[in-house]
């Protein structure tokens, strides 16, 4: 290669970049946590990542499932989680990353529609204040470990079975936490 292909080479490696950077948000290990039938409450849980050189903002959220869709977080208080309607919405960071999980930040789904199974897949819009609506599938894994979604990407092609199989008193804690939420 002589110094003009050099050159050559190494700006489109540049413009190449804000291709990427305009990408908007991608959602990535969506499951939900569904107890009870027609009428019962839900959690959805998610990771953003925003590929925008710009933070974001997800204002919010719809299902058809559900009868109303909130964004809900959770608040220490005093040792007591108070979960709560976050009115502004969620922030992601510029080039960032926010994850949605047990304990902390979660879509709130009220007065399902339907009853829904372990596997059953769930449609939800989520709205950006920059990268607009953006859809989203979720499936229901009342199963699913806190760790897990923390983990997804590291996770992903390892044994998730021989992971979760290890889980030793989850049964009871995974219901309690989808009481609260
Ligand atoms: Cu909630």
């Amino acid at each position: 290669m002589n110094r003009l292909q050099t050159a050559v080479a190494a700006f489109a490696a540049l413009i190449a970049l804000p291709a990427f950077a305009h990408d908007g948000v991608h959602i990535h290990n969506a499951y939900a946590r569904v107890i009870g039938g027609i009428g019962a409450s839900g959690a959805v849980f998610f990771e953003i990542e925003n590929h925008q050189d710009v933070a974001d903002r997800l204002i919010a959220v719809s299902s058809p499932i559900a009868e109303k869709a909130e964004l809900h977080s959770h608040l220490d208080q005093g040792g007591v989680m108070k979960m709560l309607h976050v009115q502004d919405g969620f922030i992601v960071p510029a080039l960032g990353f926010l994850e949605l999980a047990r304990g902390g930040d979660h879509v709130m789904l009220m007065g399902l529609k339907a009853e829904v199974k372990n596997g059953d897949v769930i449609e939800l819009t989520l709205t950006f204040e920059q990268a607009g609506e953006v859809q989203v599938q979720a499936v229901i894994d009342n199963n699913r470990k806190p760790e897990s979604g923390a983990m997804g990407h590291d996770m992903e092609g390892h044994n998730m079975e021989g992971h979760d199989m290890s889980g030793h008193d989850m049964d009871g804690h995974d219901m309690e936490g989808a009481a609260q939420q």
